[in-house]
């Protein structure tokens, strides 16, 4: 019996440490938390407590197969590696001598965000010269949002909410999402802490808050101006830290002056009286922090709502607390230690300038028909169940003319369009480091069993599409340890393998604004930018409408949001431990929406817009308010009990974000009837 540290590999903040045991024979017997983590400390979560339930199950794929039935089918035959291999290189050398190589492109995304995992395999795209993805489904526009206004995504370290007199969970649902941040908020919560939620949905984190705020989807930008107005109108700014550590307080102050709380709470369907008590509430309570995570940002206007909530804490001088300031994302304190150009070495690109492909809008680039693309080679990604606008995905990948590889550990609802899937390793079976979004650590994932069947790991894939390919470039066969120890020169890499874990350097004092010294050219926060404005934005927060609202013919916002503690994104519904103990998919409406449509509790409804219908049962609900539907997303598409590939991501909108390359999902409109 041997016990082996690793860290969970999921598209998760938490990123826990983890401990397995392995009997004599080769076999995990055992996976529990590792209870010297520093920051999960000995707990993982309903997901991941039922991993080896995921490693072993009797569905994973774990040999290369090559379609038989027609696309989206599902049906296979088995073949060996050898000729899977020989079919990619054959139709790849194809397409590049037709087409070019940009015809080709890989769809990568976070189901294992080891280093390894998401970043090892750009070497081969970049030395083939295929279309790159641009922007993301998931995070480049709160990070984006956020750079506007400090300069970069540096925030204060999320534990240090537990220093904190006054919490705002602003469009993040912890106690979900990042469970393992909320006993450091408990923690605040024993010295007297105040916790406010501000979320359209009354969501567990909501149900835990000392008080909640409900507004419409996508209206908080007028919520944040109202409370500038009251902080100015009230002088409850610190005018030293404003006048030595901001630009463009002068001119903020003046557009927000007829941001009355009466304006905003008009648009955010919230009372005046609320928003001055925040704003006061806000300015008095210090330290006072501000922690947000994603999903606000999947609004058109996401890039303004997280540009617009990263100027508060300045006003206040919440910066100058030990537990004041803004939380999101350590990415940026954690790319300190990551060379990232050694892992992925884009010099091997030798200046190519290749085609973009905007990740969120897969379904247009797949029916474009100008410059089709020949072949695409899906790699941790459901994109049949986590892209908007599915159904173009879906007409997309029907393409005869399109090649399609999926590398997965499961027969997935995308899986079905491939025309070869080849198998993935589980975290256990793979050697990698994992970073972390949630905390100041980076941990050591040992593989703790030897890949079940002919499963490989990422980065073992892409050695051998190089192989195949008759590649000669070294980079491209690198092993895992030495790629490793090129992505990070700074850190102790024997102890990191030792003890499973290693911190991320932070800022002095664990304060990194008491005096100032932000990314931005001047040095100061900016209120307002002149940057933004040069690229055609309003150079002040502004408060701007989606143009998919709600209207007499879709009345309804759809919010689509993760809902199921035992899914970590597309990722479980499909398994026993899972999907089958959480409640069904439904829509979710409140009871004097549900009255007005004549729909009553278990009744079924169509949810359609123009995009594609679902037909649910309706569960009436107290948490989401009227003009607001609801429905989780997660589930695969039988389980939705649509037509065949539809999800509810096939209602949802693929239109861009203002900056930052992301989607606004949930500014989406539907209509409600009875089915
Ligand atoms: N409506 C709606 N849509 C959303 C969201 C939402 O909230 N609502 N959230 C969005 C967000 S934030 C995200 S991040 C995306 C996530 O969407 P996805 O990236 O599709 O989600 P995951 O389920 O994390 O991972 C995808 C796949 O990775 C596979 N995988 C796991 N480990 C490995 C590995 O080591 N190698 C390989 N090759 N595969 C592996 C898993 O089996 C899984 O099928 O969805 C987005 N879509
Ligand atoms: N259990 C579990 N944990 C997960 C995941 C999972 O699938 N399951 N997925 C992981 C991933 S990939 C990510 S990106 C993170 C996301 O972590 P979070 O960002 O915390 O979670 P989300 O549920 O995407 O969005 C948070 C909240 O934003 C709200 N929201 C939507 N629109 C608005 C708005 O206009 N204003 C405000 N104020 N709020 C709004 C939603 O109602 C939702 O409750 O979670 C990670 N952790
Ligand atoms: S999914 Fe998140 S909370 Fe669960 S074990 Fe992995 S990192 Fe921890
Ligand atoms: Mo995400």
């Amino acid at each position: 019996m041997r016990i082996v540290l690793g860290t969970c590999h999921h598209d998760c903040p938490d990123s826990c440490g983890w401990q397995v045991s392995v009997d004599d024979e080769g076999v995990a017997t055992q996976m529990r938390g590792n209870p010297d983590h520093p920051y999960s400390q000995g707990e993982l979560c309903p997901k991941v407590n039922r991993f080896l339930g995921r490693v072993y199950s009797p569905e994973r794929v774990l040999y290369p197969l090559r379609r038989v039935g027609a696309k989206g089918e599902g049906r296979f035959e088995q073949i060996s590696w050898r000729e899977a291999l020989d079919e990619i290189a054959q139709r790849f050398q194809g397409i590049v001598a037709e087409h070019g190589a940009d015809a080709i492109v890989p769809y990568v995304s976070a189901g294992n965000q080891s280093l390894l995992a998401i970043m090892f395999g750009e070497r081969f795209w970049h030395h083939l010269g295929a279309a790159r993805v641009t922007g993301n489904l998931c995070g480049a526009v709160a990070a984006a949002g956020t750079v506007t206004a400090l300069g970069s995504g540096k925030g204060i370290d999320p534990s240090d909410l537990q220093h904190s007199k006054f919490i705002i969970l602003w469009g993040t649902n912890t106690r979900l999402t990042n469970r393992h941040l909320w006993p450091f908020i408990e923690q605040a919560r024993a010295n007297d802490a105040q916790v406010v939620v501000i979320d359209p949905i009354r969501t567990i984190t909501a149900e835990s808050a000392d008080w909640f705020i409900q507004p419409r989807p996508g209206t908080d930008v007028a919520l944040m101006l109202a409370m500038m107005h009251v902080l100015v109108r009230d002088a409850l700014i610190d005018t030293d830290y404003v006048q030595q550590h901001t630009e463009g307080f002068d001119d903020l102050a003046a557009h927000v002056a007829d941001w009355t709380p009466q304006r905003a709470a008009d648009i955010c369907g919230i009372d005046a009286a609320d928003i001055e008590t925040l704003a006061r509430r806000y300015a008095a309570e210090q330290p006072a922090a501000i922690r947000t995570l994603v999903g606000a940002e999947h609004h058109e206007h996401g890039g303004m709502f997280f540009r617009t909530l990263a100027c508060l804490p300045a006003l206040v001088g919440a910066w100058r607390h030990l537990g004041g300031g803004y939380a999101r994302s350590v990415s940026a304190w954690t790319n300190d230690v990551v060379d990232v150009d050694a892992l992925t070495r884009p010099d091997l690109l030798a200046g190519r300038n290749t085609r973009g492909v905007a990740m969120p809008q897969l379904g247009r680039a797949l029916l474009d028909t100008e410059a089709p693309l020949k072949a695409i080679v899906m790699i941790g990604v459901n994109a049949m169940v986590s892209v908007p606008e599915t159904e173009l995905v879906r007409q997309g990948l029907l393409r005869d003319d399109l090649f399609t590889v999926v590398h997965d550990q499961f027969i997935t609802d995308t899986a079905k369009y491939a025309d070869i899937v080849l198998p993935a390793t589980t975290q256990i079976e793979a050697t990698d480091v994992v970073t972390s979004w949630g905390s100041l650590h980076v941990g050591w994932n040992d593989a703790a069993i030897a890949p079940l069947g002919e499963a490989v790991s990422n980065s073992e894939l892409h050695r051998r599409l190089a192989a195949a390919m008759g590649f000669t470039e070294p980079a491209l066969f690198d092993d895992d340890i030495t790629a490793l120890r090129a992505a990070l020169p700074t850190i102790d890499f024997d102890a990191l393998r030792d003890s499973g874990v290693a911190d991320v350097p932070y800022a002095p004092n664990r304060l990194p604004y008491a005096n100032g010294g932000f990314a931005t050219p001047s040095g100061k926060v900016a209120l307002r930018s002149d940057a933004l404005a040069a690229l055609g934005f309003p150079a002040l927060p502004t408060y701007l409408a989606p143009h998919e609202a709600p209207s007499a013919e879709f009345p309804f916002a759809l919010l689509t949001p993760k809902q199921q503690t035992r899914f970590l994104n597309s990722s479980y519904s499909q398994l026993p431990q899972h999907g089958p103990l959480e409640t069904p998919p439904a829509l979710e409406v409140c009871a004097a929406d549900a009255a007005a449509l004549g729909l009553a509790e278990g009744d079924m409804a169509r949810v359609h817009n123009r995009r594609a219908e679902l037909r649910l049962p309706v569960r009436i609900t107290e948490r989401v308010r009227p003009g607001v539907v609801s429905v989780p997303w997660g589930w695969w598409s039988h389980q939705y009990g649509g037509a065949d590939g539809t999800v509810v991501n096939s209602l949802t909108s693929d239109a861009a974000t203002d900056w930052g390359g992301g989607v606004a999902f949930w500014d989406t409109t539907v209509a409600v009837a009875r089915a």
